[in-house]
Order: C-alpha cells, then structure tokens, then sequence
C-alpha cells in the first residue's frame, strides 16, 4: 500500500498515527508528489485532490475517516475503533467533532490568514464553530485515559492533529487557541503529549510547519515544478 500524505495535513496525519499505533508501518509507502499537489494536478489521479490518499492493489482509497475504516477492516486484529458497539460510537464521535466541526472550520479559516486582505467576518463565524465544537468535544471527551475509552483508538488519533492545528494555527489568525485552559480536553491535550504515537506525528506537524514558515517547503516545491516541468519537455 502507499499512502499519499504531507507532514503538517493533520488529515494526513490523523492516518499515519493509526498506522504506527496498528504497527503495520512495514506494509505502508509513504509518498507525496509535491508538483501535482501543489498544482492542483492531484485530481488527475484521485478526482476529490485531497490527501491522504491511499492506494492499494485493488483501489485508489480518498478521505481519512474511509482510509481509517479500511485500515480497520483490513486488520481487524489490529482494529482501533473500540471494543464493543458504545465504545465504538463513542470513538466515532469524538473522531467526527475533530474532523467536521475542528479541523474543516480552521482549514477554511486559513484562507483569511493575511492580516491585510482578512474579512473578519469570516473568521468570527468559522471560530464561532470551532469553538461550538470544543464545547461539544468537552462533554463527549473521556474524563482520564485516551480521548473515547482506556486503550488507544482513532479517536485520539484524529483528536491529536486536531488540536495541535486549535494551538498552533489558530492564533495565526490572532485568535487565541481555543483549548481552554482548563477542563477535560484541556487535561487530555497534556497527558496525550506524552504517548508514542502521538508524539511522533505531532513532531512531524511541526517539522511540517517549520518548514512552511521559514520557505523550505517553498523551496522544495518550486524544485519538484521545474523538475516536472524539464520531464514534460523530455
Ligand atoms: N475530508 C478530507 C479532507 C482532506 C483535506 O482537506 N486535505 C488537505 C490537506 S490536509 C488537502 O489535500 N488540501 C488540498 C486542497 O484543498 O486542494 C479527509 O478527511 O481526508
């Protein structure tokens, strides 16, 4: 299998974490094809041009919540999507606030990301939701342990991106994080830290937006264009 995949998309991340927590890392490819996703040329092979993107012998397999469920159900001894069906929906749930009402509200707010041309409108009515959907995760979130149960599910695995995008995109929007300082997520956001898996994907966001920040990744994919480019003329 190859999983097509970005260090700081938390989407991409989401799913890297359910492969290192499953330990089937050793089946996986990881890939980005910097020109085509940067141009837009990803649709070509995946028609929604959005990672993660997984592929498999059989298929070409878009969206992490599908990937997820299809990793799951490949390795059902591996499954992390709980153990009976309260459990399961628990970490259902949980995964759907950090995806739908978490991570797709800041994801469109990054648009307005440039203080100069920003409509503040916009950012109010989007962190208006974002933060709805932290009051919601605050009543759903387990009070010790991992995010939905007392084992490691996808649940803290689409839960973990998410709230490293609330503290480190978030304020560049001159917003405060919307974790709250205190409270169950905010409790569950330091334990969280300390676990493996979660760790090794939260240095990889950062490793991601280093290098977005300071023009490495600028750089690396003004390369990979001319590199595309120099291939067509060939
Ligand atoms: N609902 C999708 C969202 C994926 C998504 O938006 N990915 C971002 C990167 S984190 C992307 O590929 N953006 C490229 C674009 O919007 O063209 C999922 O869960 O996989």
């Amino acid at each position: 299998m190859k999983l097509y995949t970005g260090d700081l998309s938390p989407y991409s991340a989401k799913i890297r974490m359910q492969i290192y927590a499953m330990g089937i890392e050793d089946e996986v490819a990881f890939d980005l094809p910097l020109a085509k996703f940067f141009s837009g040329r990803l649709k070509e092979f995946s028609p929604i041009g959005r990672i993660p993107i997984l592929e498999t012998d059989h298929a070409i397999i878009p969206e992490s919540e599908v990937i997820a469920e299809y990793l799951d159900d490949t390795y059902p001894n591996k499954a992390m999507v709980g153990r009976d069906p309260i459990e399961r929906a628990n970490v259902r749930v949980i995964s759907r606030i950090a995806d739908i009402y978490l991570m797709n509200n800041i994801f469109m707010s990054l648009s307005q990301a440039n203080k100069a041309t920003r409509n503040q409108g916009v950012v109010d009515l989007l962190m208006g939701q974002v933060n709805r959907g932290m009051g919601a995760l605050e009543a759903h979130i387990a009070e010790d342990g991992f995010a939905a149960s007392d084992q490691l599910t996808r649940a803290d695995c689409t839960l973990v991106p998410a709230l490293f995008m609330c503290e480190n995109t978030v304020p560049r929007l001159d917003v405060p994080s919307p974790i709250r300082s205190e409270g169950k997520v905010a409790n569950y956001w330091r334990r969280i830290q300390d676990n493996e898996y979660a760790a090794r994907v939260l240095s990889e966001m950062a490793r991601g937006l280093k290098a977005r920040l300071d023009g490495t990744e600028q750089k690396l994919v003004a390369e990979a264009m001319a590199r595309a480019k120099a291939d067509l003329g060939r």
